[in-house]
Protein backbone atom coordinates (compact mmCIF):
# COMPACT_ATOMS: atom_id res chain seq x y z
CA UNK A 1 0.00 0.00 0.00
CA UNK A 2 1.20 3.50 -0.53
CA UNK A 3 0.76 5.54 2.81
CA UNK A 4 -0.35 8.98 1.67
CA UNK A 5 0.24 10.09 5.49
CA UNK A 6 3.18 11.08 4.24
CA UNK A 7 3.93 12.70 0.49
CA UNK A 8 4.53 9.41 -1.74
CA UNK A 9 7.62 11.52 -3.68
CA UNK A 10 8.01 8.01 -5.67
CA UNK A 11 5.19 7.00 -7.40
CA UNK A 12 7.69 4.69 -9.98
CA UNK A 13 5.91 1.44 -10.94
CA UNK A 14 3.48 2.02 -8.07
CA UNK A 15 -0.32 0.36 -8.88
CA UNK A 16 -2.73 3.44 -8.68
CA UNK A 17 -6.31 2.86 -9.26
CA UNK A 18 -8.09 6.13 -10.97
CA UNK A 19 -11.85 5.87 -10.16
CA UNK A 20 -14.19 7.91 -12.64
CA UNK A 21 -13.10 9.12 -16.26
CA UNK A 22 -14.35 12.78 -16.66
CA UNK A 23 -11.54 15.52 -16.91
CA UNK A 24 -10.56 14.85 -12.74
CA UNK A 25 -9.32 11.23 -13.80
CA UNK A 26 -8.31 11.87 -17.32
CA UNK A 27 -5.59 14.04 -15.81
CA UNK A 28 -5.18 12.62 -12.63
CA UNK A 29 -4.46 9.33 -15.02
CA UNK A 30 -1.76 10.94 -17.08
CA UNK A 31 0.02 13.01 -14.30
CA UNK A 32 0.36 9.70 -12.59
CA UNK A 33 1.38 8.09 -15.33
CA UNK A 34 4.03 10.75 -16.10
CA UNK A 35 5.34 10.02 -12.51
CA UNK A 36 5.94 6.35 -13.85
CA UNK A 37 2.85 5.40 -12.00
CA UNK A 38 0.53 2.14 -13.52
CA UNK A 39 -2.67 3.19 -13.65
CA UNK A 40 -6.20 1.89 -14.22
CA UNK A 41 -8.59 4.58 -15.24
CA UNK A 42 -12.04 3.00 -14.18
CA UNK A 43 -15.83 4.02 -14.60
CA UNK A 44 -18.92 2.55 -14.63
CA UNK A 45 -20.32 4.56 -17.44
CA UNK A 46 -19.46 3.88 -21.08
CA UNK A 47 -17.95 7.21 -21.83
CA UNK A 48 -16.75 8.10 -25.51
CA UNK A 49 -13.55 9.96 -25.20
CA UNK A 50 -12.45 12.23 -28.16
CA UNK A 51 -9.95 10.80 -30.60
CA UNK A 52 -7.17 12.86 -29.06
CA UNK A 53 -7.52 11.81 -24.59
CA UNK A 54 -7.82 7.94 -26.24
CA UNK A 55 -4.12 8.59 -27.70
CA UNK A 56 -3.01 10.77 -24.88
CA UNK A 57 -3.97 7.68 -22.67
CA UNK A 58 -2.71 4.81 -24.90
CA UNK A 59 0.67 6.70 -25.39
CA UNK A 60 0.92 7.22 -21.80
CA UNK A 61 0.60 3.10 -20.98
CA UNK A 62 -3.03 3.56 -19.18
CA UNK A 63 -5.44 0.98 -18.52
CA UNK A 64 -8.69 2.10 -19.33
CA UNK A 65 -12.15 0.07 -18.34
CA UNK A 66 -15.30 1.24 -18.77
CA UNK A 67 -18.73 0.45 -18.41
CA UNK A 68 -18.02 -0.92 -14.73
CA UNK A 69 -15.88 -0.55 -12.17
CA UNK A 70 -14.50 -4.54 -12.11
CA UNK A 71 -12.16 -6.22 -9.24
CA UNK A 72 -9.60 -4.52 -11.07
CA UNK A 73 -9.76 -1.75 -9.24
CA UNK A 74 -8.99 -3.60 -5.97
CA UNK A 75 -5.40 -4.57 -7.38
CA UNK A 76 -4.04 -1.22 -6.22
CA UNK A 77 -1.92 0.61 -3.84
CA UNK A 78 -4.07 3.79 -4.10
CA UNK A 79 -7.04 4.84 -5.20
CA UNK A 80 -7.31 8.69 -6.65
CA UNK A 81 -11.61 9.29 -6.71
CA UNK A 82 -12.86 12.09 -8.46
CA UNK A 83 -15.25 14.67 -7.08
CA UNK A 84 -18.65 13.26 -8.46
CA UNK A 85 -18.22 9.95 -7.10
CA UNK A 86 -20.00 10.30 -3.87
CA UNK A 87 -18.36 7.75 -0.82
CA UNK A 88 -21.22 6.05 -0.38
CA UNK A 89 -21.07 4.14 -3.78
CA UNK A 90 -20.43 0.35 -3.58
CA UNK A 91 -16.65 0.76 -5.32
CA UNK A 92 -16.19 3.10 -2.46
CA UNK A 93 -17.65 1.07 0.35
CA UNK A 94 -15.25 -2.06 -0.85
CA UNK A 95 -12.04 -0.59 -1.32
CA UNK A 96 -12.59 1.20 2.05
CA UNK A 97 -13.13 -2.38 3.71
CA UNK A 98 -10.44 -3.51 1.94
CA UNK A 99 -7.79 -0.81 3.60
CA UNK A 100 -7.30 0.80 0.45
CA UNK A 101 -6.04 4.42 0.67
CA UNK A 102 -8.20 7.12 -1.16
CA UNK A 103 -7.70 10.27 -1.74
CA UNK A 104 -9.10 13.15 -3.60
CA UNK A 105 -7.57 14.51 -8.08
CA UNK A 106 -6.77 17.87 -5.65
CA UNK A 107 -4.81 15.81 -3.54
CA UNK A 108 -2.72 13.87 -5.33
CA UNK A 109 -1.84 17.23 -8.11
CA UNK A 110 -0.41 18.90 -4.70
CA UNK A 111 1.87 16.44 -4.65
CA UNK A 112 3.74 17.81 -7.13
CA UNK A 113 3.19 21.89 -6.11
CA UNK A 114 4.05 23.80 -3.36
CA UNK A 115 1.79 26.01 -0.67
CA UNK A 116 3.32 29.03 -1.59
CA UNK A 117 2.09 28.66 -5.01
CA UNK A 118 -1.35 27.86 -3.88
CA UNK A 119 -4.68 30.59 -3.74
CA UNK A 120 -7.64 28.04 -2.84
CA UNK A 121 -11.44 29.92 -3.12
CA UNK A 122 -14.23 27.83 -1.48
CA UNK A 123 -17.78 28.63 -0.46
CA UNK A 124 -21.30 27.59 -1.33
CA UNK A 125 -21.67 30.46 -3.92
CA UNK A 126 -19.18 32.97 -5.76
CA UNK A 127 -16.11 30.73 -6.25
CA UNK A 128 -16.08 30.84 -9.63
CA UNK A 129 -16.81 34.53 -9.65
CA UNK A 130 -14.22 35.33 -7.23
CA UNK A 131 -11.38 32.81 -8.07
CA UNK A 132 -11.69 34.33 -11.92
CA UNK A 133 -11.11 37.74 -10.50
CA UNK A 134 -8.16 37.19 -8.71
CA UNK A 135 -6.73 35.43 -11.75
CA UNK A 136 -7.52 38.71 -13.78
CA UNK A 137 -5.96 40.37 -10.76
CA UNK A 138 -2.40 37.99 -10.34
CA UNK A 139 -2.45 38.51 -14.59
CA UNK A 140 0.35 41.13 -15.99
CA UNK A 141 1.84 41.23 -13.00
CA UNK A 142 5.19 40.11 -11.06
CA UNK A 143 3.34 36.52 -10.89
CA UNK A 144 2.13 33.92 -13.65
CA UNK A 145 -1.20 32.61 -12.40
CA UNK A 146 -3.22 29.22 -13.56
CA UNK A 147 -6.64 28.98 -13.06
CA UNK A 148 -7.89 26.11 -12.53
CA UNK A 149 -9.94 23.47 -10.05
CA UNK A 150 -13.74 23.10 -9.97
CA UNK A 151 -14.25 26.25 -12.36
CA UNK A 152 -13.54 22.81 -15.16
CA UNK A 153 -9.48 22.66 -15.36
CA UNK A 154 -8.26 19.95 -12.92
CA UNK A 155 -5.76 20.88 -10.98
CA UNK A 156 -3.83 17.64 -12.31
CA UNK A 157 -4.06 19.40 -15.80
CA UNK A 158 -2.53 22.35 -14.35
CA UNK A 159 0.63 20.36 -12.49
CA UNK A 160 1.06 18.74 -15.83
CA UNK A 161 1.61 21.87 -18.20
CA UNK A 162 3.37 23.92 -15.34
CA UNK A 163 5.57 20.86 -15.54
CA UNK A 164 6.34 21.03 -18.65
CA UNK A 165 7.14 24.50 -18.97
CA UNK A 166 9.15 25.14 -15.75
CA UNK A 167 7.45 28.79 -14.56
CA UNK A 168 9.20 30.78 -12.43
CA UNK A 169 6.56 32.48 -9.97
CA UNK A 170 4.30 30.71 -10.97
CA UNK A 171 0.63 30.69 -8.76
CA UNK A 172 -2.20 28.72 -8.85
CA UNK A 173 -5.75 30.24 -8.59
CA UNK A 174 -7.82 27.23 -7.32
CA UNK A 175 -11.90 26.75 -6.81
CA UNK A 176 -12.49 24.38 -4.83
CA UNK A 177 -15.38 21.88 -4.37
CA UNK A 178 -16.55 20.34 -1.02
CA UNK A 179 -16.37 17.00 -2.96
CA UNK A 180 -13.08 17.89 -3.63
CA UNK A 181 -11.88 18.48 0.05
CA UNK A 182 -13.77 16.07 1.51
CA UNK A 183 -10.37 13.64 0.79
CA UNK A 184 -7.65 15.56 1.17
CA UNK A 185 -4.56 14.57 3.19
CA UNK A 186 -1.71 17.37 2.65
CA UNK A 187 -3.44 19.62 0.74
CA UNK A 188 -2.41 23.35 1.67
CA UNK A 189 -3.20 26.52 0.05
CA UNK A 190 -1.02 29.33 1.11
CA UNK A 191 -4.28 31.32 1.19
CA UNK A 192 -7.58 29.80 1.56
CA UNK A 193 -10.75 32.05 0.97
CA UNK A 194 -13.87 30.93 2.17
CA UNK A 195 -16.92 33.36 1.27
CA UNK A 196 -20.10 31.92 2.67
CA UNK A 197 -22.11 29.15 3.67
CA UNK A 198 -25.57 28.32 3.27
CA UNK A 199 -27.22 24.55 2.21
CA UNK A 200 -25.86 23.45 -1.09
CA UNK A 201 -25.58 19.64 -2.20
CA UNK A 202 -27.86 18.25 1.15
CA UNK A 203 -28.40 15.04 -2.00
CA UNK A 204 -24.93 13.96 -1.03
CA UNK A 205 -24.82 14.94 2.74
CA UNK A 206 -26.38 14.60 5.78
CA UNK A 207 -26.87 18.02 7.32
CA UNK A 208 -25.43 21.31 6.75
CA UNK A 209 -22.81 20.31 9.62
CA UNK A 210 -21.11 17.96 7.27
CA UNK A 211 -21.29 20.12 4.17
CA UNK A 212 -19.30 22.77 6.22
CA UNK A 213 -16.76 20.64 7.89
CA UNK A 214 -15.72 19.67 4.26
CA UNK A 215 -15.52 23.27 3.10
CA UNK A 216 -13.58 23.90 6.08
CA UNK A 217 -10.72 21.41 5.27
CA UNK A 218 -9.65 23.96 3.27
CA UNK A 219 -7.92 25.21 6.23
CA UNK A 220 -6.83 22.41 8.14
CA UNK A 221 -3.24 21.71 6.74
CA UNK A 222 -2.51 25.39 7.04
CA UNK A 223 0.32 27.04 9.26
CA UNK A 224 0.92 30.14 11.22
CA UNK A 225 2.09 32.45 8.02
CA UNK A 226 -0.45 30.74 5.77
CA UNK A 227 -3.46 33.16 5.69
CA UNK A 228 -7.03 32.43 5.98
CA UNK A 229 -9.75 34.82 4.25
CA UNK A 230 -12.90 34.44 5.25
CA UNK A 231 -16.51 36.16 5.44
CA UNK A 232 -16.95 37.37 8.97
CA UNK A 233 -20.64 38.47 7.88
CA UNK A 234 -21.11 34.35 8.00
CA UNK A 235 -22.22 33.37 11.28
CA UNK A 236 -21.16 29.95 10.58
CA UNK A 237 -17.76 30.99 9.42
CA UNK A 238 -17.15 33.29 12.35
CA UNK A 239 -18.09 31.03 15.20
CA UNK A 240 -15.89 28.45 13.50
CA UNK A 241 -12.70 30.01 12.76
CA UNK A 242 -9.17 28.08 12.84
CA UNK A 243 -6.65 28.87 14.95
CA UNK A 244 -3.87 27.21 13.04
CA UNK A 245 -2.94 30.13 10.45
CA UNK A 246 -3.56 33.87 10.26
CA UNK A 247 -7.41 34.71 10.13
CA UNK A 248 -8.07 37.76 7.86
CA UNK A 249 -11.43 38.79 7.54
CA UNK A 250 -13.02 40.55 5.13
CA UNK A 251 -17.14 42.16 5.66
CA UNK A 252 -19.61 44.97 4.87
CA UNK A 253 -21.22 45.76 8.09
CA UNK A 254 -17.76 45.61 10.06
CA UNK A 255 -14.22 47.52 9.41
CA UNK A 256 -12.39 46.36 12.68
CA UNK A 257 -9.94 43.63 11.57
CA UNK A 258 -9.96 44.26 7.46
CA UNK A 259 -7.33 45.00 4.82
CA UNK A 260 -10.21 46.18 2.39
CA UNK A 261 -13.11 47.99 3.32
CA UNK A 262 -16.45 49.29 1.88
CA UNK A 263 -19.36 51.96 2.41
CA UNK A 264 -22.02 53.41 0.06
CA UNK A 265 -19.67 55.33 -1.76
CA UNK A 266 -16.28 53.37 -2.50
CA UNK A 267 -13.79 50.44 -1.47
CA UNK A 268 -10.94 51.14 0.61
CA UNK A 269 -7.95 50.03 2.31
CA UNK A 270 -7.76 49.61 5.67
CA UNK A 271 -5.59 53.25 6.07
CA UNK A 272 -8.40 55.03 4.18
CA UNK A 273 -7.10 54.75 1.07
CA UNK A 274 -9.69 54.79 -1.72
CA UNK A 275 -9.40 51.80 -4.02
CA UNK A 276 -12.48 52.35 -6.27
CA UNK A 277 -15.56 54.48 -6.38
CA UNK A 278 -18.31 51.86 -6.24
CA UNK A 279 -20.08 53.24 -9.03
CA UNK A 280 -16.89 52.32 -11.32
CA UNK A 281 -17.63 48.71 -10.69
CA UNK A 282 -19.53 46.61 -13.46
CA UNK A 283 -20.42 43.58 -11.25
CA UNK A 284 -24.04 44.05 -9.73
CA UNK A 285 -25.26 43.33 -5.95
CA UNK A 286 -24.12 42.65 -2.79
CA UNK A 287 -22.75 39.22 -3.13
CA UNK A 288 -20.77 40.56 -5.72
CA UNK A 289 -19.57 43.19 -3.61
CA UNK A 290 -18.36 40.33 -1.36
CA UNK A 291 -16.56 38.58 -4.19
CA UNK A 292 -14.80 41.79 -4.83
CA UNK A 293 -13.57 42.20 -1.04
CA UNK A 294 -12.23 38.65 -1.14
CA UNK A 295 -10.40 38.97 -4.06
CA UNK A 296 -8.75 42.30 -3.21
CA UNK A 297 -7.97 40.91 0.22
CA UNK A 298 -5.63 38.34 -1.42
CA UNK A 299 -4.35 40.71 -3.77
CA UNK A 300 -3.10 42.90 -1.35
CA UNK A 301 -1.36 40.32 0.78
CA UNK A 302 0.19 39.76 -2.64
CA UNK A 303 1.38 43.02 -2.89
CA UNK A 304 -0.36 43.14 -6.13
CA UNK A 305 -0.21 47.30 -7.50
CA UNK A 306 -3.60 49.03 -6.38
CA UNK A 307 -3.84 50.94 -9.76
CA UNK A 308 -3.61 47.78 -11.65
CA UNK A 309 -6.47 46.24 -9.41
CA UNK A 310 -8.42 49.46 -10.08
CA UNK A 311 -8.05 49.04 -13.80
CA UNK A 312 -9.12 45.35 -13.50
CA UNK A 313 -12.19 45.70 -11.35
CA UNK A 314 -13.06 48.90 -14.29
CA UNK A 315 -13.49 45.94 -16.80
CA UNK A 316 -14.44 42.76 -14.88
CA UNK A 317 -17.93 42.49 -15.88
CA UNK A 318 -18.51 38.58 -14.64
CA UNK A 319 -19.44 35.37 -15.95
CA UNK A 320 -21.70 34.10 -18.08
CA UNK A 321 -24.73 32.74 -16.51
CA UNK A 322 -24.26 34.36 -13.41
CA UNK A 323 -26.53 37.57 -13.27
CA UNK A 324 -25.91 38.04 -16.98
CA UNK A 325 -27.49 41.25 -18.34
CA UNK A 326 -29.06 39.66 -21.99
CA UNK A 327 -30.90 42.27 -23.62
CA UNK A 328 -33.76 44.82 -23.19
CA UNK A 329 -36.77 44.77 -25.02
CA UNK A 330 -39.51 47.36 -24.54
CA UNK A 331 -38.05 48.45 -21.54
CA UNK A 332 -38.27 45.04 -19.42
CA UNK A 333 -34.36 43.77 -19.06
CA UNK A 334 -33.89 39.75 -19.08
CA UNK A 335 -31.02 38.73 -17.00
CA UNK A 336 -29.79 34.73 -17.58
CA UNK A 337 -28.93 33.84 -13.76
CA UNK A 338 -28.69 29.56 -14.39
CA UNK A 339 -25.93 29.28 -12.34
CA UNK A 340 -28.03 29.86 -9.40
CA UNK A 341 -28.32 26.35 -8.88
CA UNK A 342 -28.79 26.90 -4.64
CA UNK A 343 -31.70 29.22 -2.61
CA UNK A 344 -29.11 31.30 -1.57
CA UNK A 345 -27.87 32.64 -4.79
CA UNK A 346 -31.24 33.24 -6.04
CA UNK A 347 -31.92 35.58 -2.75
CA UNK A 348 -29.08 37.61 -3.36
CA UNK A 349 -30.06 37.85 -7.09
CA UNK A 350 -33.61 39.24 -6.08
CA UNK A 351 -32.21 41.47 -3.84
CA UNK A 352 -30.16 42.84 -6.53
CA UNK A 353 -32.67 44.55 -8.28
CA UNK A 354 -34.85 47.99 -7.58
CA UNK A 355 -37.88 46.83 -10.02
CA UNK A 356 -40.28 44.33 -10.16
CA UNK A 357 -38.89 40.80 -11.11
CA UNK A 358 -40.71 38.09 -12.54
CA UNK A 359 -38.78 35.31 -11.91
CA UNK A 360 -38.49 31.52 -13.50
CA UNK A 361 -37.64 29.01 -11.00
CA UNK A 362 -37.36 25.22 -10.73
CA UNK A 363 -35.44 22.51 -11.91
CA UNK A 364 -33.63 19.83 -10.63
CA UNK A 365 -34.05 19.55 -6.73
CA UNK A 366 -30.83 18.98 -4.53
CA UNK A 367 -33.25 18.17 -1.38
CA UNK A 368 -32.80 22.62 -0.73
CA UNK A 369 -35.49 24.58 1.75
CA UNK A 370 -37.35 26.42 -0.30
CA UNK A 371 -39.03 28.41 1.94
CA UNK A 372 -36.37 30.54 2.95
CA UNK A 373 -37.09 32.25 -0.77
CA UNK A 374 -40.19 33.53 0.90
CA UNK A 375 -38.91 36.57 2.06
CA UNK A 376 -36.78 38.00 -1.03
CA UNK A 377 -39.72 36.41 -2.91
CA UNK A 378 -42.22 39.23 -1.16
CA UNK A 379 -40.49 41.75 -1.57
CA UNK A 380 -38.87 41.77 -5.13
CA UNK A 381 -40.61 39.29 -7.28
CA UNK A 382 -44.43 40.13 -9.16
CA UNK A 383 -44.89 36.86 -10.20
CA UNK A 384 -43.02 33.16 -10.62
CA UNK A 385 -43.00 30.54 -13.65
CA UNK A 386 -42.34 27.10 -12.28
CA UNK A 387 -40.46 24.65 -14.30
CA UNK A 388 -38.65 21.33 -14.22
CA UNK A 389 -38.89 18.41 -12.04
CA UNK A 390 -39.16 21.00 -8.55
CA UNK A 391 -42.16 22.93 -9.73
CA UNK A 392 -44.41 21.01 -7.36
CA UNK A 393 -42.72 21.45 -4.33
CA UNK A 394 -42.07 25.12 -4.50
CA UNK A 395 -45.49 25.99 -5.60
CA UNK A 396 -46.58 24.44 -2.08
CA UNK A 397 -44.14 26.70 -0.68
CA UNK A 398 -45.14 29.61 -2.78
CA UNK A 399 -48.65 29.04 -2.85
CA UNK A 400 -50.38 32.31 -1.68
CA UNK A 401 -47.31 34.22 -1.56
CA UNK A 402 -47.17 35.76 -5.45
CA UNK A 403 -49.00 34.38 -8.45
CA UNK A 404 -47.26 31.17 -9.48
CA UNK A 405 -47.57 29.82 -13.21
CA UNK A 406 -46.33 26.28 -14.42
CA UNK A 407 -44.18 25.50 -17.64
CA UNK A 408 -43.48 22.60 -19.80
CA UNK A 409 -40.43 24.01 -20.65
CA UNK A 410 -37.43 26.88 -20.33
CA UNK A 411 -38.98 27.60 -23.76
CA UNK A 412 -42.42 28.33 -22.70
CA UNK A 413 -41.47 30.17 -19.00
CA UNK A 414 -39.83 32.64 -20.82
CA UNK A 415 -42.82 33.54 -23.61
CA UNK A 416 -45.05 33.35 -20.72
CA UNK A 417 -42.42 35.74 -18.79
CA UNK A 418 -42.30 37.85 -22.01
CA UNK A 419 -46.02 38.38 -21.61
CA UNK A 420 -46.55 38.63 -18.33
CA UNK A 421 -43.76 41.81 -18.21
CA UNK A 422 -44.39 45.38 -18.40
CA UNK A 423 -42.12 47.87 -19.06
CA UNK A 424 -39.87 49.18 -15.90
CA UNK A 425 -39.37 45.69 -15.26
CA UNK A 426 -36.76 42.50 -14.85
CA UNK A 427 -37.29 38.89 -16.57
CA UNK A 428 -34.86 36.77 -14.40
CA UNK A 429 -33.78 32.99 -14.72
CA UNK A 430 -32.53 32.03 -11.15
CA UNK A 431 -33.86 28.26 -10.87
CA UNK A 432 -32.81 27.45 -7.12
CA UNK A 433 -31.99 23.82 -8.58
CA UNK A 434 -29.59 22.01 -11.03
CA UNK A 435 -30.62 22.04 -14.32
CA UNK A 436 -30.23 18.11 -14.78
CA UNK A 437 -33.73 17.59 -15.08
CA UNK A 438 -33.88 19.04 -18.10
CA UNK A 439 -30.38 20.28 -19.31
CA UNK A 440 -26.70 18.82 -19.99
CA UNK A 441 -26.03 21.10 -17.54
CA UNK A 442 -26.48 24.97 -16.33
CA UNK A 443 -24.34 26.47 -19.25
CA UNK A 444 -26.68 24.13 -21.72
CA UNK A 445 -29.89 26.32 -19.32
CA UNK A 446 -28.47 29.36 -19.66
CA UNK A 447 -27.63 29.12 -23.57
CA UNK A 448 -31.54 27.67 -24.05
CA UNK A 449 -32.81 30.82 -21.96
CA UNK A 450 -30.18 33.23 -24.23
CA UNK A 451 -31.53 31.72 -27.23
CA UNK A 452 -35.24 32.00 -26.14
CA UNK A 453 -34.98 35.55 -25.34
CA UNK A 454 -33.05 36.82 -28.19
CA UNK A 455 -36.04 34.86 -30.95
CA UNK A 456 -38.51 37.46 -28.52
CA UNK A 457 -36.80 40.01 -30.10
CA UNK A 458 -36.01 38.86 -33.17
CA UNK A 459 -40.07 38.76 -33.57
CA UNK A 460 -39.11 34.42 -34.17
CA UNK A 461 -41.67 33.64 -31.32
CA UNK A 462 -45.04 35.35 -31.03
N1 LIG B 1 -18.59 7.64 -12.01
C1 LIG B 1 -18.02 6.41 -11.77
N2 LIG B 1 -18.49 5.67 -10.73
C2 LIG B 1 -19.50 6.10 -9.93
C3 LIG B 1 -20.05 7.38 -10.17
C4 LIG B 1 -19.57 8.13 -11.23
O1 LIG B 1 -17.12 5.97 -12.48
O2 LIG B 1 -19.89 5.38 -9.02
C5 LIG B 1 -18.05 8.40 -13.13
C6 LIG B 1 -19.09 8.99 -14.06
O3 LIG B 1 -19.57 8.05 -14.97
C7 LIG B 1 -18.30 10.10 -14.74
C8 LIG B 1 -17.23 10.44 -13.73
O4 LIG B 1 -17.32 9.50 -12.66
O5 LIG B 1 -17.70 9.72 -15.93
C9 LIG B 1 -17.58 11.83 -13.27
O6 LIG B 1 -16.66 12.36 -12.45
P1 LIG B 1 -16.93 13.85 -11.95
O7 LIG B 1 -18.39 14.08 -11.75
O8 LIG B 1 -16.06 14.07 -10.78
O9 LIG B 1 -16.58 14.70 -13.24
P2 LIG B 1 -15.34 15.54 -13.70
O10 LIG B 1 -15.54 15.71 -15.16
O11 LIG B 1 -14.07 14.98 -13.24
O12 LIG B 1 -15.65 16.96 -13.02
C10 LIG B 1 -15.19 17.26 -11.72
C11 LIG B 1 -16.20 18.18 -11.04
N3 LIG B 1 -17.51 17.54 -10.98
C12 LIG B 1 -18.17 17.40 -9.82
O13 LIG B 1 -17.73 17.78 -8.77
C13 LIG B 1 -19.52 16.74 -9.90
C14 LIG B 1 -16.31 19.48 -11.83
O14 LIG B 1 -17.16 20.38 -11.11
C15 LIG B 1 -14.95 20.13 -11.94
O15 LIG B 1 -15.05 21.26 -12.77
C16 LIG B 1 -13.95 19.14 -12.53
O16 LIG B 1 -13.94 17.93 -11.76
C17 LIG B 1 -12.52 19.71 -12.53
O17 LIG B 1 -12.03 19.89 -11.25
C18 LIG B 1 -18.48 20.52 -11.66
C19 LIG B 1 -19.48 20.65 -10.52
O18 LIG B 1 -20.68 20.55 -10.76
C20 LIG B 1 -18.58 21.75 -12.54
N4 LIG B 1 -19.05 20.85 -9.28
C21 LIG B 1 -19.94 21.03 -8.15
C22 LIG B 1 -20.44 22.46 -8.05
O19 LIG B 1 -19.75 23.37 -8.56
O20 LIG B 1 -21.49 22.66 -7.42
C23 LIG B 1 -19.21 20.69 -6.85
P1 LIG C 1 -19.98 29.03 -7.57
O1 LIG C 1 -18.78 28.75 -8.39
O2 LIG C 1 -19.70 28.98 -6.09
O3 LIG C 1 -21.19 28.27 -7.95
P2 LIG C 1 -20.55 31.43 -9.14
O4 LIG C 1 -19.62 32.58 -9.12
O5 LIG C 1 -20.54 30.54 -10.31
O6 LIG C 1 -20.33 30.58 -7.80
O7 LIG C 1 -22.03 31.98 -8.92
C1 LIG C 1 -23.10 31.04 -8.74
C2 LIG C 1 -24.38 31.76 -8.42
O8 LIG C 1 -24.27 32.40 -7.15
C3 LIG C 1 -24.78 32.84 -9.40
O9 LIG C 1 -26.17 32.84 -9.45
C4 LIG C 1 -24.25 34.12 -8.78
O10 LIG C 1 -24.99 35.26 -9.17
C5 LIG C 1 -24.43 33.82 -7.29
N1 LIG C 1 -23.36 34.41 -6.45
C6 LIG C 1 -22.13 34.82 -6.83
N2 LIG C 1 -21.43 35.24 -5.77
C7 LIG C 1 -22.21 35.07 -4.68
C8 LIG C 1 -22.04 35.31 -3.28
N3 LIG C 1 -20.91 35.80 -2.80
N4 LIG C 1 -23.08 35.02 -2.46
C9 LIG C 1 -24.24 34.51 -2.94
N5 LIG C 1 -24.48 34.28 -4.26
C10 LIG C 1 -23.47 34.54 -5.11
Amino acid sequence: MINPNSIPKNLENRRVTVLGAGCSGISASLLLANKGAKVLLSDNANIAFSKKTLSKLEASGIEVELGGHTSKVNNAELVIISPGIPNTTPVVSKLESSGIPIVSELEMAYWFSKPSEIIAVTGSNGKTTTTTLIYEMFKNTQYEPYCGGNIGIPFSKLIIETEELSIKNKIFIIEVSSFQLERIVHFRPKASIILNISRDHMDRYDDIQSYFAAKMKIAKNQKKDDLFIYNSDDTLILQNLPDNCQNIPFSIYSDSQNIVNTDANSIYLYDGQKIIDRSELLLLGEHNLYNILAALTVAIKFKINIDHLRNVLKRFKGIEHRLEYIISINDVDYYNDSKATNVDSVIYALKSFQKPVIIILGGKDKDLDFSLLIPAIKSHAKEAILIGESAIKIRKVLNGIIPLHYARSLEEATISANKLSNPGEIVLLSPACASFDMFDNFEHRGKVFKETVLSLVKGKIK
